[in-house]
């Protein structure tokens, strides 16, 4: 008997996010049981439209019935709008909009609570994947502290311990990763319960820039739809290769949800850790000795992951 992996995603409509619902629909080894959607690197509206809109076009048959739930939870610091801009993009892309309607349906239930309900009902443990801030987890945690049991494991995009994260906001200093930036506290929620996590840091990700030529290499093999798919949806945060910002795309997300289907593209180490709750480097996650165990990504064969991500993109034309 094959054995499904049970896996509830929880993401925040970039592009990346998007991008790794696509792929976890390819994937043959797991069970997606649950997805929603949080208000932070998105507008929730077309990161749930677009969402629903990738179910129908890529998921499998036997998929039918999965709802996506929003969340209604809010920043302590929210992500700039240009960035929350990118889900209208994906939503509007003509590949996601050739049928008339959309059969996939939202959840009755709001993202956390579907995430509790969902992992209630489940006969065996459940894989959390979350690609954005912490905030729907620490606030099921709230309400039904018993889903604790039902959690496999946390596979959680977010944090760094390098000396510079990937904040440039005029309040802060600089050290803290976007997603727990969002919302400190929520980490520090998560931090606090029994859940094994696995954490893909920036440091994880560095050595999996989007360049310049891996997008000339999807678009030489678009006649494959679902990589066309992937060089559309990257098309909408295009490199500015003459100007020097904090404007490079890792595919921070897409590593994450890659790991889930193949766990032996990466290697990691345990830390213990901690989350600064506030002043000017909140949501820094820094090493402390009697800070809690979580296990972080520290390198990546980068040939088999471009491998692995370009396999399960063509695998949404059989
Ligand atoms: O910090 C990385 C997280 C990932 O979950 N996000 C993007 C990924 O979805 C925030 C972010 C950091 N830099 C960004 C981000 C950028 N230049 N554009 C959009 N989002
Ligand atoms: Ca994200």
């Amino acid at each position: 008997m094959t054995t499904h992996k049970p896996v509830y995603f929880n993401h925040d409509g970039g592009v990346d996010d998007l991008v790794s619902l696509f792929l976890l629909l390819q994937m043959d080894s797991i069970d997606l049981i649950g997805v929603s959607v949080i208000d932070a690197d998105c507008y929730v509206e077309p990161a749930v439209s677009a969402s629903r809109k990738i179910i129908d076009r890529y998921g499998a048959a036997d998929l039918k019935g999965i709802q996506v739930a929003r969340s209604n939870s809010r920043p302590k610091n929210p992500f700039p709008k240009d960035w929350r801009m990118h889900a209208f993009y994906v939503d509007a892309m003509p590949l996601l909009n050739e049928r008339p309607i959309v059969i996939t349906q939202e959840a009755p239930k709001l993202a956390h609570l579907d995430m509790i309900e969902k992992l209630q009902a489940a006969s065996s443990k459940v894989t959390l994947l979350f690609t954005g801030p912490l905030t729907d987890l620490a606030r099921a945690l709230d309400v039904d502290p018993s889903i604790e049991e039902k959690i496999e494991k946390l596979y959680w995009m977010g944090g760094t311990f390098l000396p510079d994260g990937n904040v440039h906001e005029p309040e802060h200093d600089g050290t803290a990763e976007w997603n727990a930036f969002w919302d400190p506290e929520a980490v520090k929620r998560v931090w606090d319960s029994n859940i094994t996590i696995d954490m893909v840091a920036l440091e994880s990700t560095n050595k999996v820039p989007l360049t310049v030529e891996t997008r000339k290499e999807w678009a030489q093999n678009r006649r494959f739809e679902g990589i066309d798919f992937l060089g559309q949806c990257y098309a909408t945060v295009p490199p500015l290769v003459h100007f020097a910002t904090n404007s490079t795309y890792y595919l921070w997300d897409v590593l994450t949800t890659a790991i889930i289907g193949k766990p032996e593209l990466v290697s990691s180490h345990t830390v213990s850790c901690d989350v600064l709750p506030d002043g000017p480097s909140q949501g820094r996650t820094v090493l402390k000795e009697s800070g809690r165990q979580v296990t972080v990504v520290d390198d990546v064969d980068r040939d088999a992951f471009f491998l692995y991500l370009t396999e399960l993109a063509k695998h949404a034309d059989q």
